[in-house]
């Protein structure tokens, strides 16, 4: 009997979390089942250097990316992807994989309505492909798995591994499409290369919100990720800039995200293949998805940020392939109040108050913290309750400096927001994130095809898309945003407030969300954010028609 049929009978007979793969290491696996954040999402892989000291590294100031020039209303950017060395760790320098050779990437500073480009220039041993999360892209500029940039002198390679995974298919055993024979080459339906570079062109036909972009190759959106090629954007328009937030330097980008090393300093991941050209995904003891024991935060694990007792703004995005974050911020036995004034797709309606902050993989949470009544020299620990040992704290703050604070939380932060209601969805459809046998992650019980698309809503049209779970399993659409409508058979929590493209469904689980397709007709993806999950094959195609 296999391991899978073991845990679905385990989770079955439990009927709630569940247990990982391999190594099973306390809260990070096994978490209880009523939490707002719950269940299994991963397996660690411990680091085989000694862990850095917390709260040592400052939080680095992630550099905004400069345009090189803007023409017709259109700035034109232009990023290389390449390996560079990093200084993450004290007394090693670690590869990564970076745009413009940084981890985490330049920030994209971007106004609504203001059209970007993007070039990409691929320095890198593989194939890539640029996804700008949260954003309402073209298909052809939304960095679909198999539209990938080729690197100089990896065609023959490339060929060879899509040749691969069209045979594996062929023969029922690998990712993807099931077919009934190996093909001759590539198919020009599946997959668009192009040689060393592209431009990716960006509307930002779309409200203030906090995107972030990243690799999304096919079968190894997991491995690239953990490299490095992850950066964040922020989209800004007129309403938030009429708000009285707290901003400048009293805004902070929080890029977090896990990782492990070796004994060298190295970054480590348990690929397939470690040369990252076929097959994709992980080591089955890690199929559940990667855990690091290094916590990083914009890059630094575990830093430190001096501030005043001010308000501050924290825009907070879970970089990490699949860990769970339920953040608090406590200042001794005391834990700060936090104030949610966004989500994954921009400002709420009005703040509203948050026990703690639980993120899935991909989302953003936009929230105020008020250090004003802490006297100077209080020290706030940024804790993540849902994680054990070292990956219990994300960060600290130091209150060093008395500053008079004149920015304030309006009771209405957005005039401009629609509210979906259940009778403007035109149709229902069921998404269902369940492992298969094989180990292999499936939609709706299929693997991934790009050719095959599960939904064809029609552009302008809102509908309520159900989503299903056998795990934990972050749920994301490309394009359209959505809003939750019910949870579990019964109200949305708190925490799924607002806008957003990211959605966590819990083990067993029912999601229900209202789903908007605005911008453009084609292919795009509803997918795992579980990076593991996505490179075993759970994604599906929708088509916008
Ligand atoms: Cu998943």
């Amino acid at each position: 009997m296999s391991r899978t049929v073991n845990r679905r009978q385990f989770l079955t007979a439990a009927g709630i979390g569940a247990v990982a793969a391999g190594t099973v290491t306390g809260c990070d696996s096994l978490f209880t089942p009523k939490g707002p954040v719950s269940g299994a999402t991963g397996t660690v892989m411990s680091s085989a250097v000694e862990l850095p000291p917390r709260f040592d590294a400052e939080l680095p100031k992630v550099p905004v990316l400069e345009p090189v020039r803007s023409a017709g209303g259109v700035d034109h950017y232009e990023v290389t992807q390449r390996a560079a060395d990093a200084q993450i760790l004290p007394g090693f320098t670690t590869q990564i994989w970076g745009y413009n050779g940084i981890f985490p990437g330049p920030t994209i500073e971007a106004r609504s309505g203001r059209q970007i480009e993007v070039t990409i220039h691929n320095e890198l041993p593989v194939p890539t492909s640029t996804h700008l999360h949260g954003g309402v892209n073209p298909h052809d500029s939304d960095g679909y798995p198999t539209d990938l940039i080729v690197p100089d002198g990896y065609d023959k390679r490339v060929d060879a591994a899509m040749l691969s995974m069209h045979a594996r298919q062929a023969a029922g055993t690998g990712n993807g499409p099931q077919q009934g024979r190996v093909p001759q080459k590539p198919d020009p339906q599946v997959w668009s290369l192009h040689p060393d570079s592209r431009t990716y062109r960006y509307p930002l036909e779309q409200r203030a919100a906090p995107l972030w972009y990243h690799d999304h190759r096919m079968d190894f959106s997991g491995p690239q990720l953990w490299r490095g090629l992850v950066g964040s954007a922020f989209v800004r328009d007129e309403e938030e800039d009429f708000l009285d937030l707290a901003a400048g330097d009293k805004e902070l980008s929080l890029l977090i995200c896990d990782r492990s090393f070796d004994a060298d300093g190295q970054l480590q991941y348990p690929s397939k293949d470690p040369q990252l050209h076929d097959p994709g995904g992980v080591k089955s003891a890690y199929m559940d998805g990667v855990l690091g024991d290094v916590l990083l935060v914009n890059g630094a694990p575990w830093p430190v940020k001096r501030v005043a007792n001010t308000k501050y703004r924290l825009r907070l995005l879970n970089a990490s392939n699949a860990r769970v974050y339920q953040l608090t911020f406590r200042a001794g036995n005391r834990e700060l109040p936090i104030t949610q004034i966004g989500s994954d797709g921009g400002l709420l309606v009005a703040p509203q108050r948050l026990p703690s902050i639980p993120m899935s993989p991909a989302e953003r949470f936009d929230v105020v913290v008020d250090f004003s009544a802490l006297p100077v020299g209080t020290e706030v620990v940024v804790a993540n309750s849902v994680g054990s040992g070292p990956a219990g704290q994300v960060m600290k703050f130091v209150v060093d400096r008395a500053e008079t604070d004149t920015t304030t939380i309006p009771d209405r932060l957005c005039r401009s927001y629609r509210r979906l209601d259940r009778k403007d969805a035109v149709g229902v459809r069921t998404f269902d994130f369940r492992l298969s046998t094989g180990d292999i992650w499936t939609v709706n019980g299929e693997p991934f095809d790009p050719r095959e698309s599960l939904a064809t809503p029609k552009l302008g049209t809102v509908e309520l898309w159900r989503f299903t779970s056998d795990f934990n399993h972050p749920v994301h659409t490309h394009l359209a945003h959505f809003q939750v409508h019910s949870r579990d058979g019964g109200k949305p929590n708190r925490h799924d407030a607002g806008w957003k493209d990211t959605v966590n469904v819990t083990p067993y689980g029912v999601v229900e969300v209202l789903v908007e397709f605005t911008g453009f007709r084609g292919k795009y993806l509803v997918h795992c954010h579980n990076l593991e999950h996505e490179d075993m094959a759970m994604m599906a195609n929708f088509t916008v028609v």
